[in-house]
């Protein structure tokens, strides 16, 4: 059965890959799987219909015949665990990606999305220069961790992972910062990861939605 995903139809970065269904065509891509993509308005977000499949009423969402699923690191994982390519097959080799997929959104994500949250939300505030330092140093805490102990592996652990994608999504959200910039191996590896033929393809396809030459309702061969 085909799946379907929720994305936005008018996303602030147009389609550049920040949203959070960016991770989620990425784990679709990378293991093949073909998928429908339903895109909804803000307002729609907030209709009971689509707070059925979203408690939050945010994308991405999932839906794959009984199942429907929210939240992107839950539907990159059921991704991973239902098709090879994702999590390696050694049980403690899948712990350790599991861990990593774990870090990326509770360790690496919470201070970079809040650094993002504040030049968008708080640039005209007087607090803002001040508050941007402290969110810095959080950020740069984290890179320096995390460089230290990537070294100068390709991945994080082993192969390539469903750990490596969500900190690559993760990490792409420092674009423009200058700060992952400091740290040769991260942006190596960021770099590495976003010319893998899976990312380019989820990268094409969400920035379709917004290209001149799509336009809403324009037939599109994953969406619905
Ligand atoms: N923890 C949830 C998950 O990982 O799935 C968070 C989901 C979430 O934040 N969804 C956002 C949303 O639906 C879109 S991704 N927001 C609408 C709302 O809450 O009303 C966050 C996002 C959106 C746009 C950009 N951008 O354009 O730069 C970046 C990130």
């Amino acid at each position: 059965m085909t799946p379907t995903i929720t994305a936005f139809e008018s996303s602030p970065d147009r389609g550049r890959g920040l949203a959070r269904d960016m991770r989620v065509r990425w784990a679709l891509e990378e293991v093949g799987q073909p998928y429908h993509v339903r895109l909804l308005s803000f307002s729609e977000m907030k209709e009971p219909a689509h707070r059925v499949l979203h408690p939050f009423g945010q994308i991405p969402t999932y839906e794959e015949g009984d199942l429907t699923l929210f939240e992107s690191g839950a539907i990159v994982f059921h991704i991973a665990e239902r098709h090879a390519g994702l999590l390696p097959e050694h049980e403690n080799a899948r712990a350790r990606a599991i861990a990593w997929m774990f870090a990326a959104l509770n360790t690496v994500e919470p201070p970079i999305f809040e650094r993002a949250l504040l030049t968008i939300l708080e640039r005209d505030k007087i607090w803002y220069a001040e508050r941007l330092a402290i969110l810095d140093d959080r950020v740069r805490v984290r890179l320096d961790e995390l460089s230290n102990r990537l070294g100068d592996a390709d991945w994080l652990d082993g192969a390539f992972s469903a750990g490596d994608l969500l900190m690559v999504t993760v990490l792409c959200r420092l674009n423009g910062s200058g700060l992952l910039e400091k740290h040769p191996n991260l942006s190596a590896y960021v770099a590495r990861a976003e010319a893998r033929p899976a990312y380019k393809r989820a990268f094409a396809d969400q920035l379709a939605v917004y290209t001149a030459s799509h336009r809403p309702g324009d037939p599109h061969p994953r969406r619905q």
